[in-house]
């Protein structure tokens, strides 16, 4: 039986009434001063009503559910004994900033959340002043801390403000986090930092350290019997070999058992800890005695991922950290993968059922990658290395090194952190890694950080890398069976979020080759994976304005099919979609081959549609795609204008 509180039959009721009869303590919360009053009734009260209100508004925009869920005490802690934004809180990855917004006056917007022009679903700096950082990639807010405390003493500001980093176990494994650490440790700037220890990335953390943490939680008398050791072993007289032997001994296991005390305080960083993260008072009671602390201090604080939320307690699978829309009564559907990911999944298990050699790796992703089913057929095949992707690229070229075939299943936005792993320790080493890009494209509610518009620019950088852009669910599978045959490099194969198209097999292409589609004779559209159905679209409306169009499926954007662009530079224009940068990607490859192709005679003109060069803001996949004209009606329009433009008596003839 669940322990937890199903708050899903209490979502929406007001839960004490204070001052005007129908107002929640909640609504009379604007900026955090307006905590400082509160006792410790109506503080537990007030945690009451915020889970209440997350669980209510995640379930009607999605979001970052049960990683919220389980801050809400030590936000308030926070609040309380910091004063923002004089302190400065940072909040890595940013995704459990929920209740930091709602404290912050944003509560009334939320309605908004991960909407187009909405409240973004991270801290921004344009929403408010107590947002520092909105970089959603994980482990960074140690390295930013250090930078911002460096600020503060070099402009004599340190007194009088503290740096707060808030900081998962899961975020913990980040090769960042360390290398932020041990520069605190060293450099002795004064630092607050707050691990907030729930033993969970999306799945269990990956982690020795977190194994150590995790023993600290098991055992709730810790922190009395630690003290009261501590005081004994102290006072002890040693009488003898014999006690003094035993005395050792303890020492050592109790050391042991301290390992994560030891660990940062080796490394220069004072270790308090640890606390119940779901205890107001006793969270207040330590963070104001760290306050001052002249250096970097770190505050292990034990919390539950999915707190007060059925639901989300009892998902095995992530404790709801994320969560589309849903019925806050029934709670959200089991996920499972769909789309590309879910042929992702079938075909690295048919693959790895044919080839003992086939490996899975995944930096702390295994069920948002479709992996779970891999892992459940093949638990020896397949690693979870943590939030960790440089570590993951290495890694798998090690592996093929030794002979495996590890296949590297990452999201295209996270590969950027590996671009060097992948440039240098694969492909400088000639290694058969295959990288398996989901969430490829315009990714949407997330916004800037997590669209995947740089995997193909960063990747066609790589000499001797494959590139693969699938345009179904069949063109996915038979390309992960290409990718594992090419034994001379490293292979990639990008795929989108969403749903994937499904063909009869006569449309499914094989080996290096790209698909023409469609033949016409004013134009070629070059549509890149996803894109090729916009491209579709697009010659569907050039056909009602009398123009045809040849449209061809690139299928692999490294090397280009020859045969692909003989064939566009014979058409008066070519245009090339996709969905990743426009500036050095796929298009600008094509565009280059097809001037490289008969330097004698003049070769027509290219137009490449794709992302700009700029952060691209949150709103839904298609809005975006529509408002960036890579959606059928903008190619068509992109078309038209480039050929009136082109038969306008202005134009350089
Ligand atoms: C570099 C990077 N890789 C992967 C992710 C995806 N991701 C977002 S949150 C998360 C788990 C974070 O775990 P933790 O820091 O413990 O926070 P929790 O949600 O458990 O509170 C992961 C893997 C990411 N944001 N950044």
């Amino acid at each position: 039986m669940s322990r937890a509180l199903n708050l899903s039959v209490r979502v929406g009721l007001p839960f004490r009434k204070r001052g005007d009869a129908d107002e929640m303590l909640l609504e009379t919360i604007h900026r955090p001063a307006d905590l400082r009053g509160l006792d410790h009734d109506e503080l537990s009260t007030l945690a009451t009503e915020i889970r209440s209100f997350i669980v209510q508004a995640t379930s009607v925009t999605g979001g970052h559910l049960g990683s919220n869920l389980g801050v809400v005490e030590l936000t308030l802690a926070l609040h309380r004994v910091f004063d923002s934004p004089r302190d400065i809180l940072l909040w890595d990855t940013g995704h459990q900033a929920y209740v930091h917004k709602i404290l912050t006056g944003r509560r009334d917007r939320f309605d908004t959340l991960r909407q187009a022009g909405g409240l973004s679903g991270y801290p921004s700096r344009e929403e408010s002043e107590h947002d520092w950082v909105e970089n959603s990639h994980a482990s960074t807010i140690l390295s930013y801390a250090h930078g911002v405390a460096t600020a503060l003493h070099l402009s004599g500001a340190e007194a009088e403000r503290r740096v707060v980093a808030v900081i998962g176990d899961g975020s913990m494994t980040g090769g960042m986090a360390y290398e932020g650490i041990n520069n605190l440790g060293h450099s002795g700037r004064r630092v607050v930092i707050v691990l907030n220890d729930n033993g969970r990335s999306y799945a269990p953390t990956i982690s020795r350290l977190s194994h150590g943490l995790t023993n600290l939680r098991l055992k709730p008398s810790y922190v009395r019997n630690r003290d009261r050791i501590e005081h004994v072993l102290g006072e002890v007289p040693v009488i003898g070999e014999h006690l003094q032997l035993g005395v050792q001994g303890l020492r050592a296991a109790f050391r042991e058992f301290l390992e994560p005390q030891n660990f940062f305080e080796a490394l220069g960083v004072r270790y308090v800890g640890p606390v119940d993260g779901h205890d107001v008072d006793e969270m207040e009671h330590v963070l104001r005695s760290v306050k001052d602390h002249n250096g970097p201090i770190i505050v292990h604080v034990i919390t539950q991922k999915g707190k007060g939320y059925a639901f989300a307690e009892d998902d095995e699978d992530k404790c709801l950290h994320d969560a589309p829309i849903f019925d806050p009564v029934t709670g959200p559907p089991p996920w499972a993968p769909t789309g590309y990911t879910e042929a992702f999944s079938e075909a690295i298990i048919a693959a790895a059922e044919r080839d003992k050699r086939v490996v899975a790796i995944t930096a702390a992703m295994p069920s948002p990658t479709g992996l779970i089913p891999f892992q459940a057929r093949f638990p020896d095949r397949f690693f979870d290395v943590g939030i960790a992707e440089q570590h993951a690229v290495t890694a798998a070229a090690g592996m093929a090194m030794g002979g495996l075939r590890p296949v590297v299943a990452i999201y295209s936005t996270f590969l950027t952190r590996a671009f060097d792993q992948a440039n240098l320790d694969v492909g400088l080493h000639h290694q058969p890694v295959v990288f398996c890009l989901d969430r490829a494209g315009i990714t949407g509610d997330n916004g800037p950080s997590h669209h995947g518009v740089l995997d193909m620019a960063l990747l066609l950088r790589v000499p001797g890398m494959t590139i693969f852009a699938p345009s179904s669910a069949q063109e996915l599978q038979v390309m992960l069976g290409e990718a594992l045959a090419i034994t001379s490099g490293p292979s990639a194969i990008r795929f989108p979020n969403g749903a994937a198209r499904r063909v009869p097999l006569e449309q499914v292409g094989s080996g290096l080759t790209a698909r023409r589609v469609r033949q016409g004779d004013d134009v070629c559209i070059l549509a890149v994976g996803k894109l090729l159905e916009a491209a579709e679209d697009a010659a569907l409306l050039l056909d009602e304005q009398g123009v045809s169009a040849t449209v061809w499926d690139v299928r692999v954007v490294k090397p280009l099919d020859p045969d692909m662009i003989c064939d566009a530079a014979r058409h008066p224009l070519v245009v090339t979609a996709e969905d990743g940068v426009r500036d050095g990607g796929a298009g600008a490859a094509m565009a280059d081959a097809i001037a490289d192709l008969d330097e004698s005679r003049q070769s027509p003109p290219v137009l490449v549609l794709g992302t700009p060069d700029r952060y691209i803001p949150q709103a839904k996949p298609a809005q975006i795609l529509a408002e960036l004209g890579l959606d059928g009606a903008g190619i068509a329009a992109s078309v038209i204008k480039t050929l009136h433009a082109a038969h306008s008596p202005l134009s350089p003839r």
